[in-house]
Formats: C-alpha cells, structure tokens, sequence
C-alpha cells in the first residue's frame, strides 16, 4: 500500500529543494480543487506528490530508463526528453511507489501534456501544477488561479493555450499529444 509519508520522504531526498516545495504545493492544491469538484482529495494529493517524481533526471538518463522500461517514445520526446518525465513518473509511481490506482497513474502521464477528453483528476493535477502557491513566472496566473476553482474545463482551456503560445516558437518539439489536447479543448470553448 502507497504510504503517503514514506513516499514524501523518499521524495524529500530524491527531489531537490525546490522542486520538493513545488511537489507539495501541487499536492495540496490538488486536494483542495478535488474538494471543490467532488474527487477523492487523497487521490488527488498522491497524484500531485508523485507528478514529478522522475523530475529530477537529465535528458539522456530519461531516455535511456524510457528505452530500458519500454515506454512509448514519440519524436517530440526524443527531441525533447525532459518531456519524458511525465511517462517516466507514472511508471514509477507504479513500480517504485507503488501506486496501482490506474487514474492516479493517468494524470500523472499526462500532466505535462493534457490529453483530450481529460478525467476530472487529470484535469486537476494538470491545473494545481501551474497554479501552486510556489509557481511564479506563468502567464495570467492570478487570473487561472481563481479560474480553477470556478470553471475547471475553462482554467485547462487557457493553461493549454499559453503553453501553445509559447511553444509555437518552436513548433518541432510540439508532442502530439500537446496537440490534441489544444485541439479538443479550443474546439471545446469554440462551440459555447
Ligand atoms: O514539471 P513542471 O515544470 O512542474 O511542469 P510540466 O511537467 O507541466 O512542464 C511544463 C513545461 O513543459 C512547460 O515549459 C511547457 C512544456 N511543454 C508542455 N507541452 C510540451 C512542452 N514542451 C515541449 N517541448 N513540447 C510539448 O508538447
Ligand atoms: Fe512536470
Ligand atoms: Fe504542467
Ligand atoms: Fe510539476
């Protein structure tokens, strides 16, 4: 069984200082929007504890356990492989931290990226990451901030196209997936 303060420990050593403040504040942020939706918030608070639990690896360490675990590689991934941190974490999670909850395992994969059609814990993990108390530097944050807890689809919505905005600097390393998911939720807030 996932003990959550053993899993804190394990992280408060494996993680860096900030990166370990910034896992906390996605945790309770998690809890407290899973509160606000009608999700399980110790659900929520795991997931955000272990979001960026394979943060901490550089590039050619995240690919090669990516290649050695078997996990899908796409070519925004090879380009980019910080971006495998997501995969990598929900792997982890699960084999290290053993977490078997297949949602929990979800929104971490997908945190970094959405995905269409998101669950309401992924949503919520994708949201508390931008959003936590420690997270400074993102655009429209106070605005996301009090958006969260009154239209989530909405918050996700104008998460996904500042990160678009600033990806399309580069558009090459733009996952797939990033793609979709813009895709699904502009088409979304398009049809209201
Ligand atoms: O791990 P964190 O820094 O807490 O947050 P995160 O895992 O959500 O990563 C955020 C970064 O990922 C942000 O700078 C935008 C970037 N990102 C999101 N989708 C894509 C992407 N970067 C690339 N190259 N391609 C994507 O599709
Ligand atoms: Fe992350
Ligand atoms: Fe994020
Ligand atoms: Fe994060």
């Amino acid at each position: 069984k996932p003990d959550r303060l053993t899993i804190k420990e394990k992280l408060r050593h494996k993680l860096g200082i900030g990166r370990f403040e910034h896992t906390l504040g996605v945790a309770y942020t998690s809890s407290c929007l899973a509160m606000r939706y009608g999700c399980n918030p110790e659900d929520a608070e795991l997931g955000g504890l272990l979001h960026d639990c394979a943060k901490q690896y550089d590039n050619s360490t995240l690919l090669k356990k990516s290649l050695k675990y078997e996990l899908p590689v796409s070519e925004a991934e090879r380009q980019n492989p910080s971006l495998l941190h997501a995969k990598l974490g929900a792997y982890l999670a699960q084999h290290k931290y053993d977490v078997q909850n297949p949602e929990i395992l979800d929104a971490i994969r997908y945190h970094t990226t959405g995905r269409p059609a998101m669950t309401l814990l992924e949503k919520i993990i994708y949201v508390a990451d931008y959003m936590e108390p420690r997270r400074f530097k993102a655009p429209n944050l106070e605005k996301i901030r009090c958006l969260a807890f009154v239209d989530l689809d909405r918050a996700v919505y104008e998460i996904m196209s500042d990160t678009l905005d600033y990806l399309k600097e580069m558009p090459d390393c733009i996952d797939e997936t990033t793609q979709e998911a813009c895709a699904y939720y502009q088409a979304l807030f398009e049809k209201n």
